[in-house]
């Protein structure tokens, strides 16, 4: 891949003005999701693929005992004492505290560290930038203190992290995905077992488009929590009449239908939005096998659908510029990606017609919403992974 040169002259630069030494690095990716949205925190299925785009980060050891961290991004500075760790007000510190934390619960690190990053990731784009900032993390202090983390692992670390430094319940997707991921290829998860398989994603005569909103509603991270507790109610219920299940991954639609009158509309539209994304991943996975990217495209935009309708995650700017698409032939499908209530939608375009859309929904969107509408190509790419330092240093 090509890293970005620039970021890591400056990242570097800084590194040695602030720490006079050199650091190590590794690059971390951000994540799409092809399809599967929610389902990972129901122990169900998800396609996601890390990119190209991603965090880098500059670190070593210290011999202060003292966690130094500056984010090249936001241009601020913490520092903490390695022995009295906790969460802090500065909300990027917390995604790298966090898996400190965790980490040593595992193994206490034997002296601070050092640490300056900085990103390509559009903040707040629903790309996954803290997932990769916590992979990343998790890879180099696994390499500079020696801890034989597994990926799987790492990937853990980081979830846990988020749950308990930084207050968002999420699922192991992201994680897993920036850590796991592989060049050209999607993953199919089962977020229960953990078992997975790379599936060759070219895509021929189509790609992957992103569009960014560029809004982030400030409900985004409450209301995932929500969605989360809304899930489980959901399944306590169902759990009166059927002991066995699990999680929401255990229900069909017609286990659903019986209990019906138990459960509310909200609590019913959100338990078969999960039921039946579920089985749009599995039925992907076969399409995406087959190369049958039309019926595939056509589950992208009942996804949308559902996550708007019934488990009500979208908002008024993803709507708009997934129904932009919807009758366009050149596009096979489009979907809100990620948490929701803002970031990014993910289009299945025809390359020759890709310049031209750009265009149209880029006039559309600044003439409705007055913003200026911002389109990724990206590639897909290997998982989290340490960088040679000549590499920066013979720019
Ligand atoms: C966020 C979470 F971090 C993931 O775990 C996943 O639930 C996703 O939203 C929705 O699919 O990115």
């Amino acid at each position: 891949m090509q890293y970005s040169k620039n970021l890591g002259v400056h990242l570097k630069r800084i590194f040695e003005e602030k720490f006079t030494k050199t650091p190590q690095f590794v690059f971390s990716p951000g994540r799409i999701n092809l399809i599967g949205e929610h389902t990972d925190y129901n122990d169900g299925f998800v396609m996601p693929a890390a990119i190209d785009k991603g965090i880098y980060i500059a670190f070593a050891k210290n011999e202060n005992n003292r966690i130094r961290l500056f984010s090249y991004d936001f241009d601020e500075t913490v520092e903490v004492e390695l022995k009295k760790l906790e969460a802090v007000s500065t909300g990027w510190a917390n995604y790298i505290l966090g898996v400190v934390n965790e980490i040593q619960k595992i193994k206490p690190l034997s002296s601070g560290f050092d640490m300056v990053f900085g990103g390509d990731i559009p903040i707040g784009s629903g790309l996954s930038s803290s997932a990769a900032l916590e992979c990343g993390v998790g890879v180099a202090l696994n390499n500079l203190f020696n801890v034989k983390l597994q990926k799987i692992q790492i990937a853990r670390i980081g979830q846990a992290a988020e749950h308990n430094f930084v207050g968002v319940r999420c699922g192991i997707m992201d994680q897993f995905a920036s850590i796991m991921g592989k060049k050209n290829h999607t993953i199919q998860l089962d977020c229960r077992s953990l078992e997975y398989e790379y599936f060759p994603s070219n895509f021929e005569e189509y790609q992957i488009l992103l569009c960014n909103s560029k809004v982030k509603h400030s409900l985004a991270e409450s209301s995932y929590n929500q969605r989360r507790e809304e899930c489980e109610k959901g399944v306590q219920i169902l759990k009166e009449k059927y002991p066995l299940i699990e999680s929401l991954r255990d229900v069909t639609l017609e286990m659903l239908d019986i209990l019906r009158h138990r459960l509310s509309n909200t609590l019913y539209n959100r338990c078969s939005y999960i039921i039946e994304e579920n089985q749009r991943v599995v039925e992907a996975s076969k399409l995406l096998k087959q190369n049958k990217l039309k019926q595939l495209g056509a589950l992208l935009f009942e996804s949308h659908q559902g996550l708007s309708k019934k488990y009500e995650v979208s908002c008024e700017e993803l709507d708009f510029l997934v129904d932009l698409v919807k009758n366009n032939s050149a596009v096979l499908g489009s979907r809100m990606m990620g948490g929701g209530f803002g970031g990014c939608t993910i289009n299945l375009v025809e390359r020759s017609a890709k310049e031209n859309l750009v265009k149209e929904l880029t006039r559309e969107y600044d003439k409705k919403y007055n913003i200026a509408l911002e389109c990724y190509e990206v590639e897909l790419e290997n998982g989290t992974h340490l960088i040679n330092h000549e590499f920066y240093g013979s720019i």
